[in-house]
Parts: C-alpha cells; sequence; structure tokens
C-alpha cells in the first residue's frame, strides 16, 4: 500500500478528549519511533496526559483496546510491528490484530487508530517508523486519524436543533 494521496487532517478542539495508547513491544527499534511519533501527535493536539500501556505482542492490542473502549476513552490507538517470517503465522497474527481491533471499533463506537505495521521486512517497518530517515510516521496518522475521527462523532452526538 503506498503512502501517496494521504490527507492533511486538521483536527480542532480536541483538547479535552480523553486518549489511550496501548503499543505491542516487539522490533524495540520500530515501536520507540511509533510511540514517540504517537506522543508527538498528541502533544501537537494539545491532549496532555494520554494513557500509554503496553502488551507483549501486536496480538493482544484488541482485548486490551475492546476493554479501553468500556472505560470512557474518546479514542484508542493501536501500536505494533508485524514482519514477515518464513511460517504462516505472519497472516494469522496480521488477520488477528486486524480484525480485532476493526471489530472494537465498529462494536464500541469509539475509533480506534491502526497503527499497526504489517511488512516484509525490518526496513520497511523503519522507513514508516517516523524516526530520523524515516519516510512516514505511522504512529503520528495513527494518532491524528483517531483523534479526527472522534471529533467528528462528537459533532453528530449532539441532539438537532
Ligand atoms: C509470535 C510473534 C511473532 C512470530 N512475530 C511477531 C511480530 O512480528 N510482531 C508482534 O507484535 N508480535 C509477534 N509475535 C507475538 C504475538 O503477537 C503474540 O504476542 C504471541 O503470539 C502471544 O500471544
Amino acid at each position: 500500500m503506498s503512502g501517496k494521496g494521504a490527507p492533511e487532517l486538521t483536527v480542532k478542539n480536541c483538547q479535552d478528549l480523553r486518549v489511550a495508547v496501548i503499543a505491542a513491544q516487539w522490533h524495540e527499534q520500530v515501536m520507540d519511533g511509533l510511540v514517540n511519533g504517537a506522543l508527538r501527535a498528541l502533544g501537537d493536539l494539545g491532549i496532555d496526559e494520554p494513557t500509554l500501556l503496553r502488551v507483549p505482542g501486536s496480538f493482544e492490542l484488541p482485548v486490551v483496546a475492546k476493554v479501553l473502549a468500556g472505560r470512557g476513552y474518546d479514542a484508542v490507538v493501536a501500536l505494533g510491528v508485524v514482519i514477515r517470517g518464513g511460517t504462516p503465522h505472519f497472516e494469522y497474527v496480521c488477520q488477528g490484530v486486524t480484525n480485532g481491533l476493526t471489530q472494537v471499533s465498529v462494536e464500541t463506537g469509539v475509533p480506534v487508530g491502526f497503527g499497526v505495521l504489517t511488512c516484509d521486512t525490518e526496513e520497511q517497518a523503519l522507513a514508516r517508523a517516523g524516526l530520523e530517515g524515516s519516510t512516514e510516521d505511522k504512529g503520528h496518522e495513527a494518532v491524528t486519524a483517531a483523534v479526527a475521527t472522534a471529533t467528528v462523532l462528537r459533532s453528530v452526538s449532539e441532539p438537532w436543533r
């Protein structure tokens, strides 16, 4: 999937939103970049004191996202990196986390930012991690998308006048 065509999102009136970031721990260098990008985005948006939780691997992201979505957060952001190996395990983990996070979001009505990289190689992941020399900053993007969506949902949660 190409990163070309990504919108320049402008997000307003979001400082009071409660946002939780959940981050897996596999592939430490890439994860450091994603987590830093996510925290930088929250700072850019004026959202102080976000919750940051760490889980073992990407497969564990959906269950924690589901519980947080039920605890009053306005948006949840899931960060992880899955790198293809020599067995079909990659497909199962990617499918589990993608379907799981989609299900959480749709069933709870709480936006879940999808900051999970699914890459063939570590080089591809590093290029998307928001590190020095990276071409993309997927942690930052996932936060901005989730918060933008939360503001859209808030705009339609008021009764019609
Ligand atoms: C087992 C596994 C493998 C092989 N690769 C990754 C990976 O590249 N990225 C990741 O986040 N997690 C990986 N895991 C761990 C699974 O996500 C999960 O933590 C374990 O299967 C235990 O449930």
